[in-house]
């Protein structure tokens, strides 16, 4: 196995379950994935916290206290490290392991793995957990290795404190990492320089303790959160109204979407009129409700305006969670750089220039985001049947069936890997784990060494992922999900947007049909 984050855990958590052994190889010096590298002040959930952690055990989830709706990175990470103590799953982690190479064995039927550290590892079977969003996107600015300063991508943020007080702090990107820490930085630093190239629809997060009397309603609605989360598309708590926008008066409108927005978590986007954003006039009334916010929260509009997208509505991308952010731009010490109208040219020794002035800093911080999806698994040299490059098969984006497996790559398995639902994550990649435990049940119970997905049901798969884009808000939009922040990066939908109850029935459907679209030997 590859990668020791939530997906990983649990897959071991399930393979050792199944009696198989198993080595998985981490390449950061903690477990956790995103809970151990995205340790920048201000990271945490926009997920509630009890309907991320992991159901598979209900001691385990009455046991746990999170301490807010919305957990911070440092309180996940002790809960990952808390679960794979409590199922002694660490004897079977290797820390600092980075995987760099796996070549297929034909003859055997086997995996050949190469690590950094020079090791060589043979397994059965290899599962990639690497993450969707794990192998962080530097942009190549020239100057940076002469700059003087320091500098930190939040994907990589040290566990060592970075020191942001009385210093001028730079912020390349307004993402959801970066919507998390400006305020922060804003609260410590002498001045912030905030450079943004595209504005986000933020709404607010509004997050609060959870005290125990929540807690005691949360734990005993164990299967009500569950079934609620694997009912909905993006394996959340929240459903929308069985209403459209455009059905009720404009008062009662607008006075749903005030709710909205003090409400906490992702409901703006997930528990608001079921049209938002299927019909362009529910879809602009959401849009000009928000436009509105910010003008409101923002005093000098002028600012105000450059923090209105006008290259997406409202729903286009996953909204980043705010708390703060707008405010921070009505203080003296905070600039929002339009990058639109003032394109950064190079790092100096001491500062960012750009096409219109310098700015002095002392701490540049890149918010820039990841090479999604297929980063994390193509920049490992992964060789299938006849040496082919996995890189190469998926040169136009990627190519598998259901997610799980790619042609001419057998024995390989993907859980949180492309063309697979997404939303709450752990919501989203169990399904995958458990696809994959119960495969390799079968398969040992039928005396099978080997299976692989055929090419056309990997064919097929791929036209039904992009049909799950078509004629939607999000077709059109430049994210990430489409690799469409990677230059030279095929555009090609990466990720599955029929919702994880579809995904779910594919999945079972492919096994209830005897592995339809999978070949064993
Ligand atoms: P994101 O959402 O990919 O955001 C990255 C940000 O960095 C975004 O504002 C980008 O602008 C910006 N960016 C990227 N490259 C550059 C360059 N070259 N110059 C300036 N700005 C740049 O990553 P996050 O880490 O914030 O969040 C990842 C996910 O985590 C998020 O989607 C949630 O699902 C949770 P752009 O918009 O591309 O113009």
């Amino acid at each position: 196995m590859v990668g020791a984050g939530i997906s990983g855990i649990y897959q071991l958590y399930r393979l050792r379950e199944a009696g198989l052994s198993v080595c998985l190889c981490e390449a950061g010096s903690g477990v956790g994935g995103t809970w151990y590298w995205n340790r920048y002040p201000g990271a945490r959930f926009d997920s509630e916290s009890y309907s991320y952690g992991y159901f598979f055990s209900r001691e385990l989830f009455e046991e746990w206290r999170w301490s807010e709706e919305f957990a911070a990175q440092p309180e996940t990470e002790r809960y990952l490290n808390h679960v794979v103590d409590r199922f002694d799953l660490r004897r079977d982690i290797h820390l600092a392991t980075r995987i760099t190479g796996a070549a297929y064995d034909e003859a055997d039927a086997a995996w050949l793995v190469t690590t950094a550290n020079g090791e060589e590892l043979r397994a059965r079977f290899l599962v990639s957990a690497v993450g969707l969003l794990s192998e962080p996107y530097l942009p190549a600015i020239p100057g940076l290795a002469d700059f003087a300063g320091v500098w930190h991508h939040t994907a990589r943020w040290p566990p060592e404190a970075v020191e942001l007080s009385g210093r001028r702090v730079a912020v390349i990107g307004t993402g959801s990492s970066g919507v998390q820490l400006i305020p922060h930085a804003a609260r410590v630093a002498a001045e912030l320089v905030v450079f943004q190239r595209t504005a986000n629809w933020c709404t607010p997060l509004n997050n609060r303790p959870l005290p125990a009397s929540r807690h005691r309603e949360v734990r005993r609605s164990f299967h009500d959160i569950y079934r609620a989360c694997h009912a909905s598309p993006g394996g959340f708590v929240h459903r929308p109204l069985p209403l459209s926008a455009l059905e009720v008066d404009p008062g009662e409108r607008l006075a749903h979407f005030q709710h909205l927005y003090d409400s906490p978590g992702l409901t703006m986007l997930l528990a608001n009129f079921r049209d938002i954003t299927t019909d362009q006039n529910a879809n602009a009334a959401v849009t000009a409700f928000l436009r509105g916010k910010i003008r409101d929260r923002v005093t000098d509009p002028a600012v105000a305006e450059l923090l209105i997208p006008d290259d997406h509505t409202f729903g286009m991308k996953r909204p980043p969670l705010e708390d703060g952010y707008y405010e921070v731009f009505n203080q003296d010490h905070v600039t929002l750089v339009p990058l639109a109208r003032e394109p950064i040219q190079a790092f100096t020794r001491h500062g960012i220039a750009t096409t219109k002035r310098t700015y002095p800093v002392d701490v540049a911080v890149f918010a820039t985001g990841f090479d999604a999806v297929t980063g994390a698994i193509t920049r490992i040299d992964i060789r299938g049947r006849g040496g082919a490059r996995l890189a190469h098969h998926w040169a136009a984006g990627p190519r598998t069936h259901l997610g799980l497996q790619s042609a001419g790559f057998p024995n390989l398995f993907f859980v949180g890997g492309p063309q697979s639902t997404t939303g709450n994550i752990p919501r989203a990649t169990e399904i995958q784990v458990d696809w994959v435990t119960a495969c390799l049940r079968h398969m040992a119970e039928h005396g099978r060494r080997w299976v692989e997905p055929t090419a056309a049901a990997e064919a097929a798969w791929l036209s039904h992922v992009s049909s799950t884009v078509r004629g939607t808000a999000l077709e059109n939009a430049t994210s990430w999900a489409f690799g469409s922040n990677i230059p030279g990066k095929a555009r090609a939908y990466q990720l599955y947007a029929g919702g994880i109850p579809a995904y779910r029935a594919h999945c079972e459907a492919a096994v209830e049909r005897g592995y339809e679209g999978f070949t064993f030997g």
